[in-house]
């Protein structure tokens, strides 16, 4: 395929200032900044979606974590999906869809080695950031690997309206869970939880204590807590859990933007009695599991298994405001940014 024209300049999101509590607008800049062109081993993508995640609020801190914290005055990073405009890379051809690392930005300058073609006639290109990437395979292999899941187990998720928790119940059903339980923030999504997505049980956490509503939704107990939100959840989780019960510890989003440290789980001591395995996950040790996530959640999606919903926000300009709405809960399913073609 002919080389695309390629603009000599294009948008692309600058960490300013570091948030201190929920960011605001003056953390950050959209700036206006040269393409680069391919050099050998390179392509240039055109990112048609573009990612927010939880986990790039952390990255904004000046912290040592998993991943290093954006700097300032330069381009922040995340997932993507988007088109090869131009290609000096083996096997890499002008048109074909790939999913990097350099989110963010309009246009993408990316070593080959770090951008992994994708099928966009096996599904819609966004999915790549959603249910067949980063959130999907975090929600199979917390299930699968660090729960263990078994036939009848009671689950219980937190943030189950979201890209990893709505997946996290319903691949909970498809191994088997005698129960599956969620939570989220608002009447509609904890209706779409029973209607669409087959939970036996929601509440809307905002509406009474946690502890309180997990114990009507699941009176038996639990044997799998998914945790993506912290705080209290976790406390109820560990209450609600039976002997040797597992909790996987994904996010903690009630924290996220806290300025003081919060207060750990106070019951905490139960865990030695009840013999819990509680355990921290992070998707990047799982990547072996990609083969078998990739076939069983694909096979699901098209034989209507699984059902996934995204909220899509148009227009990088809009990006700040998708990860605001994302912390904020405005999103059902997975929250991306389209870009204009
Ligand atoms: P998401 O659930 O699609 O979106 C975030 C959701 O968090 C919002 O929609 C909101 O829904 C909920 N939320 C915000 N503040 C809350 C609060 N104070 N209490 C309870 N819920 C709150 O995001 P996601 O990408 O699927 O990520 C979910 C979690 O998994 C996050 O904690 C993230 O950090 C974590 N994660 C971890 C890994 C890993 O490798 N460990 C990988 C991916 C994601 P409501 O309307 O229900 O409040
Ligand atoms: C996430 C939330 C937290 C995540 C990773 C972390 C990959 C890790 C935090 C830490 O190491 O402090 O969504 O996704």
């Amino acid at each position: 395929m002919a080389e695309q024209p390629v603009p000599a300049t294009a948008r692309e999101w600058h960490l300013k200032a570091r948030p201190n509590g929920w960011p605001v607008a003056t953390d950050v800049a959209l700036v206006e900044a040269p393409v680069r062109l391919p050099e050998p081993g390179e392509i240039l993508v055109r990112n048609a979606y573009l990612s927010v995640d939880p986990y790039m609020r952390g990255r904004m801190n000046d912290v040592k974590s998993y991943a290093p914290p954006y700097q300032l005055d330069r381009p922040m990073d995340g997932g993507a999906v988007g088109y090869v405009a131009a290609s000096a890379a083996e096997g890499f051809e002008v048109g074909d869809a790939v999913l990097h690392g350099q989110g963010w930005r309009e246009y993408a300058t990316v070593q080959a080695a770090h951008a992994v073609k994708v099928d966009a006639s096996k599904a819609p290109l966004s999915y790549f950031l959603g249910v067949l990437g980063m959130p999907g395979l975090t929600a199979y292999a917390g299930l699968v690997s660090v729960a263990g899941i078994k036939p009848g187990d009671v689950v219980f998720v937190s943030g189950a309206a979201g890209a990893v928790g709505s997946l996290v119940g319903q691949i909970a059903r498809l191994k088997g869970a005698s129960r599956v339980v969620g939570s989220a923030g608002s009447a509609a999504k904890v209706a779409k939880l029973v209607d669409d997505y087959g939970f036996d049980a929601a509440f809307n956490y905002k509406e009474g204590p946690v502890r309180e509503q997990l114990a009507k939704a699941a009176p038996e107990g639990i044997d799998v807590y998914f945790d993506n939100v912290g705080g209290e959840h976790l406390e109820a989780a560990i209450g609600a859990l039976g002997v040797h019960g597992r909790a996987v510890l994904c996010g903690a989003i009630a924290q996220y933007n806290e300025t003081a440290p919060s207060p750990g789980p106070r019951n905490l001591v139960q865990a030695i009695g009840k013999r819990l395995r509680i355990e921290g996950m992070l998707v990047g040790d799982h990547a072996a599991l990609q083969p078998q996530f990739t076939a069983e959640v694909a096979g699901w999606l098209t034989d209507g298994g699984l059902r996934y919903d995204e909220t899509s926000v148009e227009g990088i300009e809009r990006m700040m405001d998708a990860f605001l709405g994302l912390m904020r809960g405005e999103n059902t399913g997975k929250m991306v940014v389209r870009l204009a073609s």
